[in-house]
């Protein structure tokens, strides 16, 4: 059937009408769903990111653990080659460990108790103050190590403060320090020290019966002060000569501090084939003096062992 003109402009303007009408509703549908997905996909996104910023922040004790463990391991193991091992943290043990470990040696110290630092945090007799002389100034200087002139020749320092920077200072320069383990013997081969034999302090301290470990190194230093506990288990297991004038353990001799600080720099050399003393351990293997709370030597003495063996090592 045919429409009558009027009549067919009439649908046609009601059908474009109802097209617009459809049109601007599928449009604001659109709108809608784009709108209600882009809320949603942000909505998600906020909340991942806030659960990932709350584990981040949150703490795992289990991770803690991994963290340590991980770490410890991963130092312990760079340790067990090296170029100076280093028996005793005094302040001749420390001192040497900055000097090798400064001139890009590696340089590991083994140091039985908690802390490192030995017979210098008590100062004398428990006065926390330690006396030094002009010639070991410098080297105090060069670490940042306040003093006081008291008398002509005698300076004071502060125990906890020199200690304290010497520690940071070798440890900043790349020396290795591990605590709570004792060097129990040396490792031998060839008739020459060439490494340390380490265990856990705690193991001697309870008295149990655990095999150590051995790490090696192109040469020894003891610095374990009045003790000399490493040339001393060098001798009595090995019967070994020294090059000391008997050939054996000298031991130390009483407090005369004016002779046993110079000669705790003499005698900071070799005492067996890849051993050297320094420190107080020095003057009891070749027979010297101790000299109380005065401690410019210890440092003089740290410094020349580091020297030789890095003429030694180049
Ligand atoms: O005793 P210590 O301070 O030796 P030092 O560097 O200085 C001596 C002065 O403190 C003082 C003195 C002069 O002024 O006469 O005594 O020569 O430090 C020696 C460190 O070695 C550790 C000990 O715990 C101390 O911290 N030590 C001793 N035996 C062992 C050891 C061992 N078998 N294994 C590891 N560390």
């Amino acid at each position: 059937m045919e429409l009558e003109p009027d009549n067919a402009g009439a649908r046609k303007a009601l059908n474009d009408k109802v097209y617009k009408k459809n049109l601007i509703e599928a449009a604001s549908k659109v709108r809608l769903f784009l709108f209600a997905h882009s809320s949603i996909s942000f909505g998600l996104i906020v909340t991942f990111c806030w659960q990932e910023r709350k584990a981040m922040h949150q703490l795992d004790d289990v991770v803690i653990s991994r963290s340590i463990i991980d770490t410890y391991f991963q130092s312990l193991k760079e340790v067990l080659d090296t170029d100076v091992a280093i028996a005793g943290g005094g302040p001749a043990g420390l001192t040497a460990a900055y000097y090798l470990a400064k001139a890009g040696k590696k340089v590991v110290l083994f140091e039985s108790h908690l802390s490192v630092g030995g017979g210098m945090w008590g100062g004398g007799m428990m006065f926390n103050k330690i006396a030094l002389q002009e010639d070991a100034l410098s080297i105090f200087q060069e670490m940042g190590i306040e003093s006081q002139r008291y008398d002509g020749n005698y300076f004071v320092a502060d125990s906890v403060h020199t200690l304290g920077a010497l520690i940071y200072k070798a440890t900043l320069a790349g020396a290795k320090i591990m605590n709570l383990i004792r060097v129990e013997d040396v490792l031998i081969t060839q008739n020459r020290v060439s490494g340390l034999v380490v265990n856990w302090s705690s193991v001697k301290l309870a008295n149990l019966h655990i095999d150590p470990l051995t790490v090696r190194s192109k040469f020894v230093v003891e610095a374990t002060g009045h003790p000399l506990e490493v040339v001393r288990v060098l001798v009595e297991k090995n019967k070994v000569k020294l090059n000391t004038a008997s050939g054996g353990i000298e031991n130390e001799r009483s407090m005369w501090a004016e002779r046993g600080e110079k000669t705790v720099v003499q005698n900071t050399r070799e005492v067996f084939d890849g051993l050297w003393v320094a420190g107080m351990a020095a003057n009891a293997v070749f027979g010297d003096h101790r000299m109380g709370p005065i401690f410019g030597g210890m440092i003089l003495s740290g410094k020349k062992v580091a020297e030789e063996l890095l003429a030694r090592l180049s």
